[in-house]
């Protein structure tokens, strides 16, 4: 059988990859032709993806790229896999997922199988997917099959990678449920879990991260009231984790980050606005999110003052820009907004990263800096990200102030007394 992959991003290269190494014969569709053309050229562009598989199976010819999406004529089942952003009114973007499926339709034919993988709301797949590949007259569950089934990838996760995460799936009809199982099942380890529709799929996946985005904002608004409180939100949650049921630890941070957990759960409440229902929690939980930043900025200003300095004219390095530690993702960087709240009070921001040597932010690029030859002059040195390379001891003895919203410094054994923690 020949696999189509539309999108090769985080989701789709290691998706293609995967495919190509359970010896399908795989073709990636992007319409960007540098990510077709890194492709061909067997270089790997996502962290998780291993050089030498992507190579080796571009070599064999099990795995090709392309953006001409006549090649659809040729595949028997293709998986959607492209971006499902916020617009700037954070409402739900399914532009990629409308264009993508239009370009598969001009090329529909009977028998294949079409699985969308792109997180979204419940619904999308038959009100959106569906009536554009019906447009051709071929009918969904007779001529072409059609099913939702999330991707679950956890960058950076050593652990979980593609081949062995299990994986939900929901077909329009029974017959499409099955023929998407039978695909996964072919080529991933993990159990093939089916569902009845995609409506159950689709709303698993939200579901799974707004669980995540929900209780980060809970772990926040904890450390917000422990700092009024003067307890140590970390030692508070490190007890919790005593109870061996019914707790699962997340911890506070400078904010959330990421492509999928600030933005998932603003699908759900935007499909929810159609039944007439506000979804509260989620939207106070983005909200406490959302003020991270600024509770950082306020914390590393109190900080400053108490050395009898101003933030406006400060020298801040931040340690960080990935949006989470030990990958080279910036996408929606807690860093980003807290770099916003230091320049808006007029400090003087400079960003080390191991794994990000620049980035552009509101139009400006940054290149990050080695913090080794700039903590001297830092007046504040702030982590935002807990990076495993960073050497902590070092940093905390030569930072002047070292102001750590990661708890990065746990394991820190000299001058204790100069960390401060969210
Ligand atoms: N974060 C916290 N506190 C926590 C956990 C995370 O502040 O206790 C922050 C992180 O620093 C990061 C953001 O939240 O900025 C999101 O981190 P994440 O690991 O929850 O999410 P992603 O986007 O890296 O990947 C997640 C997957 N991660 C985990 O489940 C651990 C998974 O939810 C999905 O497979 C994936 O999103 C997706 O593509 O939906």
């Amino acid at each position: 059988a020949v696999i189509g992959v539309v999108g090769l991003g985080y989701v789709g290269l290691p998706l293609a990859v995967e495919k190509a190494k359970a010896g399908y014969k795989v073709i990636g569709f992007d319409v960007q032709d540098s990510k077709v053309k890194m492709v061909n050229q067997g270089h790997n562009y996502i962290g998780d993806v291993v050089d030498e598989e992507l190579s080796e199976l571009v070599k064999k010819g099990l795995l090709t790229a392309t953006t001409d999406f006549s090649f659809i004529k040729d595949v028997d089942c293709v998986a959607i896999a492209v971006p499902t952003p916020l617009d700037k009114f954070k409402q739900p973007d399914v532009s990629y997922i409308v264009n993508s499926t239009r370009d598969i339709a001009k090329y529909l034919h009977k028998g294949i199988l079409v699985v969308l993988e792109s997180t979204t709301y419940p619904g999308t797949t038959e009100e959106i997917v569906m009536p554009i590949l019906e447009e051709t007259g071929l009918k969904c569950g007779e001529d072409f099959y059609l099913a939702f089934s999330p991707e679950r990838v956890d960058p950076g996760n050593k652990q979980f990678k593609t081949k062995n995460t299990p994986k939900v799936v929901g077909g329009v009809t029974e017959d499409c449920t099955e023929l998407a199982a039978t695909l996964y099942g072919n080529v991933l380890e993990g159990e093939i879990f089916k569902v009845s529709s995609p409506k159950v799929a689709e709303m698993e996946k939200i579901l799974e991260n707004t669980f995540r985005h929900i209780n980060i904002g809970l772990a926040n608004e904890m450390a917000i009231l422990c700092k009024k409180m003067g307890i140590d939100v970390w030692e508070v949650i490190e007890a919790a984790k005593t109870k061996p049921y019914g707790f699962m630890a997340f911890y506070p941070g400078p904010g959330l980050g990421g492509h999928c957990i600030p933005l998932d759960p603003f699908y759900l409440t935007y499909k929810a606005r159609e039944f007439d229902y506000h979804t509260r929690l989620i939207e106070t939980a983005g909200e406490i999110n959302d003020f991270m930043p600024e509770f950082v900025v306020d914390n590393a200003m109190k900080l400053l003052n108490k050395e009898k300095k101003a933030l406006n004219g400060s020298k801040v390095l931040l340690l960080g820009v990935a949006y989470k530690k030990d990958i080279d993702d910036y996408r929606e960087s807690p860093t980003l907004k807290v770099i916003d709240h230091l320049e808006k009070n007029g400090a003087e921001v400079f960003v080390d990263d191991p794994y990000v040597a620049h980035f552009k932010h509101n139009g400006k690029i940054y290149e990050t800096i080695n913090w080794e030859s700039f903590i001297d002059e830092a007046d504040i040195v702030i982590i935002t990200t807990d990076h495993s390379c960073y050497d902590y001891e070092k940093i905390v003895e030569k930072a002047k102030i070292l102001y750590d919203t990661r708890n990065a410094t746990k394991n820190v054994i000299n001058n204790r007394e100069k960390i401060y923690k969210l």
